[in-house]
């Protein structure tokens, strides 16, 4: 149990509960909270007692973007040497499921955190865009390309040459999202998506992860070939057995690798 600053970190259960706290400046995301956030969900990443985590805002707002003010005045080499924004990789590699939870405003480096997790819940209240057009800058935390890959080139190329912003309709349209819900009920429901993920198995949970990652990143053919051997490698895990045996047995599974 660490203290943290610009977060707040819970256990609902199996599930990690990550808010980002600095509702004051709508969660712009300074490099503090980028320490902190990444050392709190590597923490559950390496955690058996997690299965999932959510992560999500506070206020009006999941996240503005990088902080401007903290960016403003630097220079290249300082940009370059800092290799700023490199440590949102990190976020990337973590292999325990995530589930953005957002309410109000996603933009910029907001946008992006929630493109880096695994699958987003948004409030009807949400708003979606990379506004860096606005400052002279185009996305830095991976948007260009996550965005391009999750709503196709009309709508990415739409979005980062205007700035303009999509609400949580257009954005479920467009793929961006998995699901809708009344604001209000945001962060219990992206709580109950992550409960279910966790009571499978994690290792399957994981290895899942993986599959659907390689879409992203490999061809079709090394892609399905990759999947099938993943399939083949959970042959050897218990959990297996216990949920074919559940089904065949007509009853729920108890997964043991949770
Ligand atoms: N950084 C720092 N502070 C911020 C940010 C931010 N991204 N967003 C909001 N704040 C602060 C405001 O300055 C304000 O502080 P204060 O009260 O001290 O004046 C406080 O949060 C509340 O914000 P507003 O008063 O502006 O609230 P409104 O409801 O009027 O407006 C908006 C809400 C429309 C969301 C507005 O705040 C806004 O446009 N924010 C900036 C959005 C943006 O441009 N995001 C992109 C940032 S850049 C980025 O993320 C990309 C990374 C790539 C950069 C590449 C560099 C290499």
């Amino acid at each position: 149990t660490h203290e943290y600053g610009n977060i707040l970190v819970e256990r609902r259960g199996r599930v990690g509960l990550v808010t980002l706290n600095r509702p004051e400046a709508l969660n712009a995301l300074d490099r503090t909270t980028l320490e902190e956030l990444v050392a709190a969900v590597s923490a559950m990443d390496t955690d058996p007692g997690v299965g999932a985590v959510v992560i999500t805002g506070s206020g009006k707002a999941f996240a503005a973007g990088a902080d401007i003010k903290e960016m403003a005045d630097k220079g290249y080499l300082e940009m370059y040497d800092a290799d700023w924004f490199r440590g949102w990789e990190d976020l990337t590699r973590l292999r325990i499921p995530l589930i953005a939870a957002v309410s109000g405003f996603a933009l910029g480096g907001g946008c992006e955190l929630a493109m880096m997790c695994d699958f987003i819940i948004a409030g009807d209240n949400a708003k979606f865009g990379q506004p860096e057009i606005n400052l002279g800058v185009v996305p830095g935390m991976g948007g260009s390309q996550r965005l391009t890959r999750a709503v196709g080139k009309a709508k990415a190329m739409d979005m980062i040459l205007t700035g303009r912003f999509i609400d949580a309709a257009e954005a479920e349209r467009s793929g961006l999202v998995a699901r809708v819900v009344p604001a209000a009920d945001t962060v219990e429901e992206a709580l109950k998506a992550a409960e279910v993920i966790a009571s499978k198995s994690k290792p399957a949970a994981m290895l899942a992860k993986e599959a659907v990652n390689a879409a992203f990143e490999t061809g079709l053919a090394q892609g399905v070939l990759f999947e099938r051997r993943l399939f083949h490698s959970l042959f050897a895990s218990e959990d297996q057995k216990e949920g074919m045996a559940a089904f065949a047995e007509k009853r729920q599974p108890e997964f043991r690798h949770r």
